[in-house]
């Protein structure tokens, strides 16, 4: 089973890896999509990182197979279908939102890791 995820990951932390190892065990390979520059600065977010540091963090996992880049919110339709993804995943704070995903995979969104965020992590830096 082939299992896509989306996210920023900014200031790689215990809570994206729990989050990423629970994706991958829902499966065999895990494909996970990685803000964009541009796309975070629509989104009204800065990221610490930029994109090549976020992705070679990324990189750095056992769990992840494969990175690509998200440009923007209505890709992953097409990410789906090109990459031959089973399932779809993602936090408990985008519960319902990408439900209109599941004519074409199974959409499950997993519980999220308290008191841990990136925001906070910025915080500090
Ligand atoms: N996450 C988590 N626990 C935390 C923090 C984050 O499980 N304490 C999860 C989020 O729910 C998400 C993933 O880690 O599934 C990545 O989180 P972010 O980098 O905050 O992703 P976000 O900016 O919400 O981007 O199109 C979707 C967007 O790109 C999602």
């Amino acid at each position: 089973m082939r299992v896509i995820t989306y996210g920023t990951f900014d200031t790689l932390h215990y809570g994206h890896i729990l989050l990423l190892n629970r994706a991958k065990a829902m499966g065999n390979y895990l494909i996970v999509g990685i803000s964009s520059d541009e796309f975070n600065k629509s989104k009204g977010k800065i990221a610490h990182f930029d994109f090549e540091t976020r992705k070679s963090f990324l990189e750095s996992l056992r769990c992840v197979d494969l990175i690509i880049p998200e440009h923007h919110w209505e890709q992953k339709r097409d990410d789906i279908v090109t990459h031959k993804a089973d399932i779809f995943t993602m936090g408990d704070d985008w519960a319902g939102k990408f439900d209109d995903l599941s004519d074409l995979c199974e959409v499950r969104y997993l519980s999220r890791t308290p008191n841990v965020s990136s925001t906070l992590l910025r915080g500090h830096l």
